[in-house]
C-alpha cells in the first residue's frame, strides 16, 4: 500500500518541518515509518491495522496510559532520559490520539528514540540478561495499575482454548491439500491439547493473579542502548490484562530461538540454555518481589506453551488462507507453524534444567 506520509504527518501538532520517511519492514501486522525532521526528535508515524485492531482508539487508549503510568513512576529521572525509557505520544492538531485518514486508516506518530539499536536476535546473553530485566521492570511497574480498566484490543488473544476452537474451525473448512500438506503439524497440535490447556485451567480457578502485561515480548520491541543497556519496552498494542507466563514465555520464544521464526531448515532450529539462564536471571532481577511460587512453578513451561500458542496461530492462518499475518510465500504460515512446534519440542528436552534454573534464581537474593 502506498501512503502520502508527509501529508499524514502534517496532522499532527509538530512544530519542525518533514524531511523524509523510510518504511520499517519487520512487524507482521501494521505498517512503521520512521520520519526525518528538520529538528530532534525525529518520529514513528504507525497505521494501525484495524483489520487486526477492531477499536484502534481504545487501544491507543490503553498505549497512552500505560506510557502515563510509567512517566509518573519514572518520575524521578530527567526528561531527556524518560524520552528514552517511555514511549512519547504526539497529538493530533485537534488534540487527539491518532489521525484518521480519507481511507479510514488509524495513524498514530511517536517520539523516534535516538541513538539506540534494536535486535532481531540476541547474540549475547548480556542482551538476553537486559532483555529479562527490562519485560520484569515493564511488569513491576505496572503492577500497581488497575488491569481491568485496559480494554481487551483483541479478546482471548492469548487464550488456549480459544486458539484451539479457531484451530479446529479452521481445520473444518481447510481445502483438502493444505490439510494433507500441514498433517504433521495438525497431528502435533491435537498431540499437546490437554497439556496446553494447563495453565487455563489455573487462570479459571483464580490460582494465578491476573496484571498487566505486554502480550509480545519479542526481543525486536525492546530499544537498547549503544552500550547494550535496555532502555525502553515499545509496541504496546497488545498491552492488556493477563498472566505472567505471557510476557516470559514469549521473550523466550524468540531469544533461545537458535534459528529465525520461520526457519524451514528444522536441523537449524534449537534451543539456547545459557541465553535462557542469562533472561531469567534479569527476570527475577526485577520480579523476584512481585511473583508468586505458584507462578514460578510454571514459568519454565510458559516458554513452551507460549512457543506452540503462536504456532497454532500460524497454522491455523495457513489453513484459513492467510487472512491474518503478513507473508512473503506461499507456505509461509505452515512454515512458521513447522518451525514454531519443532522448537516447542526442543524447549520441552531442556525442561528439567530450566525448571532448575528458574527455581534458582528465584530463590536467589530472597530472604537474604
Ligand atoms: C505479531 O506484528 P507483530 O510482529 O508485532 C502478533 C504477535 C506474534 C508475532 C509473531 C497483534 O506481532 O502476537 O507473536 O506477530 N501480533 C498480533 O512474530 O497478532
Ligand atoms: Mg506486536
Amino acid at each position: 500500500m502506498k501512503f502520502d506520509i508527509e501529508n499524514i504527518f502534517r496532522h499532527f501538532d509538530i512544530d519542525s518541518e518533514f524531511v523524509n520517511s523510510t518504511e520499517i519492514i519487520s512487524g507482521h501486522i501494521n505498517d512503521t515509518f520512521r520520519i526525518e525532521t528538520t529538528n530532534k526528535p525525529h518520529y514513528i508515524l504507525q497505521r494501525i491495522n484495524h483489520q487486526v485492531f477492531e477499536n484502534v482508539p481504545r487501544l491507543l487508549e490503553n498505549k497512552v496510559s500505560i506510557s502515563k503510568h510509567l512517566t509518573s513512576k519514572l518520575g524521578h529521572i530527567s526528561k531527556n532520559e524518560l524520552y528514552r525509557k517511555v514511549l512519547t505520544f504526539a497529538r493530533t492538531r485537534t488534540g487527539e490520539n491518532f489521525y484518521r485518514d480519507e481511507n479510514g486508516n488509524y495513524w498514530n506518530l511517536m517520539f523516534y528514540v535516538d541513538d539506540c539499536v534494536n535486535y532481531l536476535a540476541v547474540t549475547d546473553p548480556k542482551l538476553a540478561f537486559e532483555a529479562g530485566r527490562i519485560f520484569g521492570e515493564f511488569l513491576s511497574l505496572t503492577r500497581d495499575f488497575d488491569s481491568s480498566k485496559l480494554f481487551e484490543v483483541i479478546p482471548n488473544f492469548h487464550t488456549m482454548s480459544f486458539r484451539f476452537a479457531q484451530f479446529d474451525q479452521a481445520l473444518a473448512g481447510a481445502t483438502e491439500d493444505k490439510t494433507a500438506l500441514a498433517r504433521n503439524s495438525i497431528d502435533f497440535a491435537n498431540s499437546l491439547r490437554a497439556e496446553m490447556l494447563k495453565i487455563e485451567k489455573l487462570v479459571d480457578q483464580n490460582k494465578i493473579p491476573l496484571r498487566v502485561t505486554h502480550n509480545d515480548t519479542k526481543i525486536s520491541n525492546v530499544l537498547f542502548s549503544q552500550a547494550g543497556e535496555a532502555l525502553c519496552v515499545i509496541d504496546t498494542d497488545t498491552v492488556m490484562q493477563g498472566i505472567v507466563h505471557f510476557d516470559f514465555g514469549d521473550a523466550i520464544r524468540i531469544i533461545c530461538n537458535t534459528a529465525d521464526e520461520d526457519e524451514q531448515d528444522l536441523s537449524k532450529v534449537g534451543f539456547n540454555l545459557g541465553f535462557y539462564e542469562a533472561f531469567t536471571k534479569g527476570f527475577m532481577e526485577s520480579m523476584r518481589d512481585e511473583i508468586s511460587e505458584i507462578e514460578v512453578e510454571h514459568l519454565a513451561f510458559s516458554a513452551k506453551m507460549m512457543t506452540f500458542i503462536i504456532g497454532l496461530r500460524f497454522l491455523t492462518d495457513y489453513l484459513n488462507g492467510d487472512v491474518y499475518f503478513k507473508t512473503k510465500y506461499e507456505t509461509h504460515n505452515l512454515d512458521r507453524a513447522k518451525s514454531q512446534f519443532k522448537l516447542a519440542s526442543r524447549i520441552e528436552e531442556n525442561m528439567d534444567r530450566m525448571n532448575e534454573i528458574v527455581g534458582r534464581e528465584f530463590l536467589a537474593g530472597a530472604g537474604v
